[in-house]
């Protein structure tokens, strides 16, 4: 029988009776995982109706007291860790190590977020009078829509929730359809908190009825969404009728640079991880490889050398090294860049779904290199697979030119051993992230998080930054000097 669940509105699951229902798979296997709720807009209008209500009393809990349960729900997290891990491993299809950092990620974020309810800092400038102070405090948006996708389908949420909580909002959450279990999971870790009812609802189903209702309805002040530059182009467009601030976080299509100086052995460990690790499936993945002519064939050798002892399968399976694509949807998707690939560059290393026995059931396409000139599809567009475009330069200038020149600028990295270069590199690469003989993933929750060009429009996640998206600024001034002084006029002729 299969696990079903409902929609989590007003602090209860409610099932309702004649619901249309989707499930989720595993995509390894084509198991069924759970079956959810396909939300109507009258039941995402009652979500955003519930979340109003509960706003002023959250608003008016003292931050700190905000903390703490956001720190009882990272206690349950960490609690609950291996077992939630394997539900993202069994629906999303990461390896299970994988699975435990996604878990960890939200963990580390809830419990840094809990901190900021001891910050939320403001500042106190002076005055140009005198007996008059002056300063900013933040305060919370209202409701808020936060709209995630299924390649971190717990870190992701809990970016958005954790930071929109502690700022003093309240939230409809509409995750991907795709990964709706692991969103229950990160539900439940604030429902076993003690978060009042309508502080945080969940609502699935689908985006166009869902999400396009959340963006629509004039009670919702901010919408915080991760996805495709498409939907998110859409969200941006719609969400400007209601002058709301819309937070988009899309897509990359994230560089390494390999000089000839580089440590090879480091960055070898360093590309397979950010081309390979969650098959491709991030934000940060590692798509392309701008290679050294220098040190080209070499470091290819090594790369499809290491291919070949590379293990696809069950991504519970602590041997495996990469898992599935996340579904049929996906596998499509990146099977049309592959053979696009192979009419405009030379395949290099795979270029195939993996077929026969247990893999028949799952999404699996084996890891893929291309070797390709700057300018082709598969060297200028995201992927989101398992697909590494490689491209010879012959000196940084050439290195740089190449990584700029995308639509997207989320993460970026070179493998130098020449400081000054990689301080050069520093400033000159187009991106929100840069990282230095390390690959382009491997974000940590203290610092923030985004980019420019289509990756977003100019805000960011994670770190203090986060606080900035979820709160109002607002100014305040002071006067106690019991008359009445003027800003500007008075200062003028005391002067
Ligand atoms: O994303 P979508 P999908 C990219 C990646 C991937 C592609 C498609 O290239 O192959 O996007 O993935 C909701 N109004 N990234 O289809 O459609 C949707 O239900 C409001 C990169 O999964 O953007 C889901 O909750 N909401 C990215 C969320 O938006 C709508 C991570 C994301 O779905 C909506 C994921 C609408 N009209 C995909 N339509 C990254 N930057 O990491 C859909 N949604």
């Amino acid at each position: 029988m299969t696990e079903q669940f409902g929609l989590f509105v007003q602090g209860r699951w409610t099932d309702p009776p004649e619901a249309r229902r989707f499930e989720t798979k595993n995509p390894a296997t084509g198991e069924t995982i759970a079956s959810f709720v396909s939300a109507t807009p009258e039941q995402a209008r009652a979500a955003i109706e519930a979340a109003h209500r509960a706003f002023p009393a959250w608003k008016e809990t003292p931050a700190p007291q905000r903390g703490e349960i956001l720190l009882r729900a990272a206690r349950h997290l960490r609690e609950r860790k291996e077992e939630i891990a394997r539900i993202v491993t069994r629906e999303m299809g990461k390896v299970l190590a994988e699975g435990r950092g996604d878990v960890q990620e939200s963990i580390d974020f809830v419990e840094y977020m809990a901190g900021e309810g001891r910050r939320l800092v403001g500042e106190t400038v002076p005055s140009e009078l005198r007996s008059k102070f002056c300063l900013t405090i933040r305060q919370p948006k209202g409701v808020v829509a936060c709209i995630t996708p299924w390649n971190f389908p717990t870190a992701i949420p809990n970016w958005k929730i954790a930071a929109a909580l502690i700022s003093g909002n309240t939230i409809v959450f509409k995750p991907a359809s795709n990964t709706a279990r692991c969103a229950v999971e990160v539900v439940r870790a604030y429902e076993a908190a003690g978060l009042p009812p309508g502080v945080l609802n969940l609502v699935t189903g689908s985006g166009s009825v869902v999400g396009a209702e959340l963006i629509a309805h004039p009670k919702v002040r901010a919408v915080s969404f991760t996805g495709g530059v498409d939907t998110g182009r859409d969200v941006y467009v719609r969400g400007a009728q209601g002058l709301k601030m819309v937070h988009l976080e899309l897509g990359g299509k994230n560089p390494v640079i390999l000089m000839d100086d580089a440590d090879l052995p480091l960055a070898l460990d360093g590309v397979l991880f950010g081309a390979f690790g969650t098959s491709g499936q991030r934000c940060t993945a590692t798509s392309r490889l701008i290679l050294h002519e220098k040190v080209y064939e070499p470091f290819l050798e090594m790369l499809t050398k290491r291919l070949d002892s590379f293990r696809l399968g069950d991504p519970l399976d602590p041997k495996v090294d990469m898992g599935p694509v996340a579904s049929l949807d996906q596998e499509q998707k990146i099977l049309a860049y592959i053979a696009i690939g192979k009419q405009e560059a030379k395949l290099r290393y795979g270029g195939a779904k993996v077929t026969g026995g247990a893999f028949d059931r799952g999404h699996f396409v084996q890891p893929t290199i291309f070797e390709t000139a700057h300018g082709t599809r598969i060297s200028k567009e995201e992927i989101f697979g398992p697909v590494l475009s490689v491209i010879r330069v012959h000196d940084y200038a050439e290195a740089v030119r190449v990584a700029n020149d995308v639509d997207y600028g989320l993460s970026s990295s070179i493998y130098t051993r020449d400081v000054n270069r990689a301080f050069r590199a520093m400033q000159d690469l187009e991106a929100g992230i840069t990282y230095v003989n390390a690959p382009t993933i491997g974000a940590e929750v203290q610092l923030p998080f985004g980019g420019i060009k289509n990756t977003g429009n100019g805000g960011r996640e994670a770190g203090s930054a986060a606080i900035e998206e979820f709160t109002e600024l607002k100014t305040v001034f002071v006067d106690f000097s019991a008359k009445l002084q003027k800003a500007q006029i008075d200062a003028e002729s005391a002067a």
